[in-house]
């Protein structure tokens, strides 16, 4: 029996078979990766499988239905039967790309899409290949010359599939079936404020490793170790006893990490220069264990809660930040090296150190450009609104963002919070569900604070969340001044609210559409948006414990739900529209309010901090 008939039962004779099943997808129940099948890249050279790739959009799953994949490509005169699908239709697209901005009839398609390659490879050597997909939105199921190989949960982060064994020597035919479908077990579920796009929108490479390889490697300060030791793990892909070779350039020439049962871990006496936004300094790490090695550059730093204050390096820290989504005009969600350094330099104009990758992990390329360029940041999991809190599969998937983030940036030391959840309503499923989250991101990582962006509790009128006592820092979204249009209600919010840790407002903001001028009463006039982020920033500057504030967004970004004349199909929440050039009259103002903070905190300029001091009102 071939690998295929065991999935499928013996051989179908009935053309019409495929017509009347509708439990299809229950072939592909089994072979989901995750966080465990990760494959650490540092320092790894991969094969790029990026460009263009043969394409077919699948709305009715008919690929899945018909088994699309188990039919090698052929001239018409030598089908057997006629068929819905030809790899060589002569449709493309590229990868890494979103389908939606590729046509115009493609822009709202949900559903499934198939894209096929080929590549060649040369078998006869003990290597093992590995298919890495830095993303693909939401679900993916992999096909390698007609057989099923692996699937894929979760829209942002990347997942590894073994090839190794499936190769042929010679042309070999990579399909992946890519399902951006809306539901509501999914996390997110169907109900967002962002574009649903759908596609292969990160790099695809396959890497090729020894027999014997590093799946993961760690690299950190050991907190309350005042900046004097170092940790390193090491994970094998294979439970095998060895040593790893260590060496951190100009700190530590050689050290030996003795691995046994294929994991390994060491603590040492070091001194590191620490990272800060002020002095991102980053060192060389290399690995050698057997016959591979890899590469990372590190940071070394602490960040921790004492009381109501965030400490970087045991010094109080403000987070003057930001919110950004992935989203283009031309790209999507895909990201470009170009666009992240735009998106670091109207940071930098905004005088900012913080910001909040929403709502979802962001490429990988945007911590590694924040180590280097000193930016904290914020990263999160779409634990977004209403998810099914009740559906263990559902948790499962969550859980697996998360250890997949983490596995993939823990060693960036710009990132300091890892987020849990967005606006979820304080009920008791969500509670259970978030709760082990933050266990979760516990034991994944404990060098990190664990937060989410909370709501107001309505029934209090208080800063207050049953999930707070498994947070260390509490996110709070408000809108006053926009969607609750009275200031009056933050400040007696803040008068009522006495948090026993930090808080930070996560979002907060209004509408603007770009050059529309008006009276600051009028909803969706800069000078609407500029009055509210005046008032929000005064405010807020009299609640001590509010350790960082992250205004509601950087730019404009698609979303289907806004549809007046003044949305488009966007939020206008941006301080520079969507063309990520024209700034709003908000933007000058948050600048400025940065700016003054950052000088009173150097002691400089003698003015008043726009947001109180880091020590006030600090417990
Ligand atoms: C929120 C959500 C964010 C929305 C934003 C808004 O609270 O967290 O995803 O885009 O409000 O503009 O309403």
């Amino acid at each position: 029996m071939s690998a295929q008939d065991e999935l499928d039962g013996p051989g179908q004779i009935d053309p019409y078979h495929h017509l009347h099943d509708e439990a299809y997808e229950r072939r592909f129940a089994k072979g989901y990766v995750g966080w465990r099948d990760m494959v650490f890249m540092g320092g790894r050279a991969a094969e790029s499988l990026d460009g263009e790739w043969r394409f077919a959009i699948d709305p009715y799953d008919e690929g899945l239905r018909q088994k699309w994949y188990a039919d090698a490509p052929a001239p018409v005169e030598a089908w057997p039967v006629p068929r819905d699908y030809d790899t060589n239709a002569e449709v493309t697209a590229p990868v890494p790309s979103c389908w939606n901005v590729l046509r115009r009839e493609w822009t709202y398609l949900e559903g499934a899409a198939w894209y096929t390659r080929f590549f060649t490879h040369r078998t006869g050597t003990d290597e093992r290949i590995v298919l890495r997909v830095g993303a693909a939105n939401y679900e993916a199921r992999v096909f390698l010359n007609g057989i099923f190989v692996g699937a894929h949960r979760g829209g942002s982060t990347p997942f590894f599939i073994e090839l190794t064994g499936h190769l042929v020597d010679g042309e070999n035919r990579l399909q992946i079936q890519v399902d951006n479908r809306r539901r509501p077990d999914r996390v997110p579920m169907q109900h967002t404020d962002w574009f649903n796009y759908g596609g292969l929108y990160r790099e695809v490479s396959l890497v090729r490793l020894p027999p014997v390889f590093i799946r993961d490697f760690g690299a950190a300060l050991v907190p309350g170790s005042g900046g004097r030791r170092l940790r390193f793990d090491v994970t094998l892909s294979d439970p095998v006893d060895g040593t790893a070779t260590i060496a951190v350039d100009g700190l530590i020439d050689a050290l030996a990490l003795p691995v046994s049962g294929g994991f390994g871990s060491i603590e040492v006496e070091a001194s590191p220069a620490l990272w800060s936004p002020d002095t991102p300094r980053l060192y060389a790490v290399t690995v050698r264990c057997g016959d591979d090695e890899i590469g990372d550059r590190v940071g070394f730093r602490e960040i921790s809660v004492d009381g109501r204050r965030i400490l970087l390096n045991g010094e109080p820290i403000f987070l003057r930040g930001i919110c950004v989504h992935e989203d283009d005009v031309a790209l999507g969600k895909t990201t470009s090296e170009a666009d992240l350094v735009r998106r670091f330099d109207h940071a930098r104009a905004l005088n900012c150190n913080f910001l909040r990758l929403a709502h979802y992990p962001h490429h990988e390329r945007a911590a590694e450009l924040a180590d280097e360029l000193g930016f904290l940041l914020w990263e999160e999991i779409p634990v977004y609104w209403t998810i099914a809190f009740e559906a263990a599969d559902t948790f499962a998937d969550a859980d697996n963002q998360l250890r997949e983030m983490v596995r993939r940036d823990r060693n960036r030391a710009s990132v300091i919070i890892w987020g849990i959840g967005n606006e979820n309503a304080d009920t008791d499923p969500r509670h259970a569900f978030m709760s082990r989250l933050a266990a979760t991101a516990r034991e994944a990582d404990g060098t990190r604070l664990v937060s989410a962006a909370c709501l107001i509790n309505r029934a209090h009128f208080r800063i207050e969340d049953r999930l707070a006592a498994h947070l260390d820092v509490i996110g709070l979204n408000e809108y006053f001044g926009w969607y609750e249009p009275s200031m009056e209600g933050l400040e007696r919010l803040l008068a009522n609210s006495d948090p026993d840790r930090p808080v930070i407002i996560t979002e907060t903001g209004a509408d603007a559409v770009a050059g529309l001028r008006g009276p600051a009463t009028t909803f969706f006039t800069e000078d609407c948006q500029e009055a509210v982020y005046r008032a929000q920033l005064t405010t807020l500057a009299r609640a001590g414990y509010v350790q960082g504030v992250c205004p509601w967004i950087l730019y404009d970004f698609r979303t289907e739900r806004r549809q007046t004349v003044f949305q488009r199909g966007y939020n206008r929440k941006g301080l520079v529209a969507e063309d990520k050039t024209t700034r709003k009259r908000a933007f000058d103002v948050l600048a400025a309010c940065w700016a003054e903070r950052r000088r009173a905190e150097n002691g400089g300029a003698g003015g008043q901090a726009p947001l109180a001091t880091t020590n006030q009102g600090a417990s």
